[in-house]
């Protein structure tokens, strides 16, 4: 990190209620969304570390109702693990306040930032190293959705409207295609016509849910492997993050795009899509462990259609990279050219294989009903 971009940083977390002085701030972690830091602080027990975020604005337009949101949420949760004994440190994220009793610091640039407990002895994965990890992922998603499902949720805002609604997704997508302001489309023409063909998946699920064939609950949206901790040393899923989109959705959403991303035996931007299937290993671990967690909640329309939730979470994914592709990377964070499009490929290639094995999929979810 530059000594500049360090010096504004320290200033930043001075508006923070901590106590000691700063020794390092580093960048952090592989999220796509917002700058992510770790600082480390010299207290007089020791070190103490923390996550500092520069939170994406340009994706989040109200900080405001997304820190009450997430404040709400943390609350809720640490009350009902506090009722089962747990230890609310550690099993959910505590924002922290600045020192004028806000939950986030507006900078006179304009830029938001906001500072996490760094939840210490645990480790967010990228990808699955070992199945059970996968497995206790899963119940950990799974029980969120259970200790949410008292909560109030009209007082939830939607901080990313429309967040899943695929057929929206598909309109934005053919807009950017028709506009080709960046030139590109000449280059996505095979990736273009994969979701014209997947045209009639777009709305399966919202249709339901508005039929009230699928219910609205309190769910993440946004369940990539590497928003979730698992404890160093019992490999227990101890605390799920990153929850900037917990939001009225659907269950199938959760359990699918856990599966897009955990679930596929590439990684989510590999440039040979040779190497790019579904796991069924991996797939059934997550549904049992899913299944298990939620706690007998969910519908029978729920469970059938699971494999749906996973096809149209990768094919709703695919289509946001090749739109962000189209539209001059607006949106992802992009490390290298085309990464973009290289991660549409990835996600058009799971699609086609889940459609592949759909009959193993769904004889997996009878087996766990
Ligand atoms: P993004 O929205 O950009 O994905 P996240 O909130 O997921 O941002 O944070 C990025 C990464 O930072 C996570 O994947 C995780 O590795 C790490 N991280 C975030 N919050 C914490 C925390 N409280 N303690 C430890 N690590 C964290
Ligand atoms: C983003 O924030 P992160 O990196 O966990 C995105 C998800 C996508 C995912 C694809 C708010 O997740 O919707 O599925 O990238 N989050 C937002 O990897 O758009
Ligand atoms: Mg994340």
């Amino acid at each position: 990190m530059e000594t500049a971009d360090f010096e504004i940083l320290k200033k930043v977390i001075e508006n923070f209620n901590i106590a000691g002085k700063v020794l390092s701030v580093e960048n952090y972690g592989s999220g796509h969304i917002n700058d992510t830091y770790l600082v480390v602080e010299e207290q007089p027990e020791g070190k103490k570390r923390y996550i500092l975020q520069r939170m994406n604005t340009d994706i989040f337009l109200n900080t405001e109702e997304l820190m009450e949101n997430i404040t709400g949420v943390t609350h809720h949760l640490e009350e009902k693990i506090k009722k089962r004994g747990g230890d609310p440190m550690r099993e959910t994220l505590h924002v922290i306040p600045t020192k004028d009793k806000a939950f986030y610091f507006r900078d006179v640039d304009g830029s938001c930032y906001r500072m996490y407990t760094f939840i210490e002895d645990a480790t967010s994965f990228d990808a699955v190293k070992k199945p059970e990890d996968f497995y206790e992922s899963a119940v950990a998603f799974g029980n969120f959705q259970s200790l949410l499902a008292d909560y109030p949720a009209e007082t939830l805002h939607e901080t990313i409207p429309d967040f899943h609604n695929t057929g929206k997704r598909f309109r934005t997508f053919l807009k950017a295609v028709q506009e080709n302001d960046q030139g590109r489309v000449m280059k996505a023409q095979q990736e273009i016509s994969f979701v014209m063909n997947h045209e009639a998946d777009m709305t399966v699920l919202t249709d339901m849910q508005k039929k009230g064939e699928l219910p609205l609950r309190v769910t993440h949206n946004d369940t990539k492997l590497n928003n979730i901790m698992l404890d160093n040393r019992t490999g227990k899923a101890i605390c799920v993050i990153d929850l900037d989109t917990v939001m009225p959705g659907l269950s199938v959403y959760d359990f699918g795009d856990s599966i897009r991303f955990g679930a596929n035996t590439a990684a989510e931007d590999e440039e040979d899509v040779s190497k790019v299937s579904l796991d069924l290993n991996l797939y059934e671990m997550y549904v049992k462990g899913y299944i298990e967690g939620c706690k007998g909640s969910l519908t029978k329309n729920e469970l059938k259609m699971l494999p749906m939730g996973a096809k149209i979470m990768t094919l709703e994914c695919g289509m946001r990279f090749l739109t962000d592709y189209l539209e001059g990377d607006v949106y992802f964070k992009v490390h290298k050219k085309d990464h973009n499009l290289i991660r549409c490929r990835t996600q058009f290639a799971l699609v086609a294989d889940m459609e592949k094995k759909w009959s193993e999929m769904e004889a997996i979810i009878r087996k766990y009903s």
